[in-house]
């Protein structure tokens, strides 16, 4: 059975993140399909993509699949990771991709909602980055996301907290474009889509492409790009990590100790 429903129309294609029964968690499987889709969008020059959960939804999407992990010892936020490969594909899609939110995004589903070009949210939606909860070390593409949509304090509010911010907190923030009601909001963003696919292509691919790589341009030395990598292994290393990802999977609370 299919994760997601894809559909196009007149140059815009949607992706619907369709799994309810674990929340639209970004297993391999989801994320698979999602790429996928992207990749046959593009062949089909699609030039706009609406990427969304179903109408009504709760959850957009519960985050990393947490069953999926790696337990303590291996990178969970590696190069290769599925996540990681999630949000290359919307960030370098050679069209806008615009998030259209309802209900909950977390964890790695705020990155996946903030590598989105533009976001249209109602008014119940809500933005948690939850690596704190589980022990997890983010790692620094997927800061920079964050350092790029939320200004510094907030970030790390919502960092240390693992606390959800409201969609009107995320409005005022700038870090989505629109609020809109539940029953406006899909005719809005298809209205919004329809006029970046009546301009030129070519100048939009490029323009995200030239500002994909000025916001991730910084220079770190590998000196520095080594500690952090020591750092973030003493945290995947630890009994914390793993009494993270354990306290999830057996539906109770963690049991923290700092090592
Ligand atoms: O018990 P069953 O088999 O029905 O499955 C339950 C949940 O276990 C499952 N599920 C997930 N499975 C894997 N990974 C997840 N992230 C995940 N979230 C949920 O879906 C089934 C229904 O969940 P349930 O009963 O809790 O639904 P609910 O409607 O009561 O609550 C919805 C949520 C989203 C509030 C709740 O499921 C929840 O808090 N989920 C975890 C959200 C979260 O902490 N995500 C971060 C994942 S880790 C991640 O994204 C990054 C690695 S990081 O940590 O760095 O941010």
């Amino acid at each position: 059975m299919s994760l997601i429903i894809s559909e196009t129309e007149n140059a815009i294609g949607t992706i619907i993140m369709n799994h309810a029964a674990k929340r639209n968690a970004l297993s391999e499987a989801l994320i698979d399909e999602i790429t996928t889709t992207l990749e046959a969008f593009k062949e089909q020059n699609i030039r706009t993509v609406v990427l969304r959960a179903p109408s009504g939804a709760k959850v957009w999407s519960a985050g990393h699949d947490v069953s999926e992990l790696p337990n303590r010892g291996r990178d969970p936020l590696g190069w290769s990771d599925s996540l990681r490969v999630l949000i290359r594909a919307i960030q370098e899609y050679p069209g806008p991709v615009l998030g259209l939110i309802q209900g909950g995004v977390w964890g790695g589903g705020c990155e996946v909602a903030m590598a989105c070009d533009i976001l249209v949210a109602t008014p119940e939606a809500t933005f948690a980055i939850t690596p704190a909860k589980l022990g997890v070390p983010y790692n620094l593409g997927g800061l920079l996301t964050v350092m790029n949509m939320i200004p510094l304090p907030v970030a790390k509010e919502m960092l240390f907290t693992a606390q959800p911010i409201p969609a009107a907190q995320a409005l005022n923030l700038g870090v989505i474009n629109y609020i809109k009601p539940v029953d406006e909001i899909e005719a809005f963003v298809y209205q919004l889509a329809g006029q970046i696919v009546a301009n030129a292509p070519l100048s939009i691919s490029v323009m995200k492409e030239e500002l994909r790589l000025l916001s991730s341009a910084r220079s770190i030395t590998p000196e520095l790009f080594e500690r952090i990598q020591g750092l973030r292994r003493t945290v995947y290393d630890s009994h914390d990590y793993q009494e993270g990802l354990t306290a999830f999977l057996e539906k109770r609370k963690p049991q923290f100790k700092g090592e």
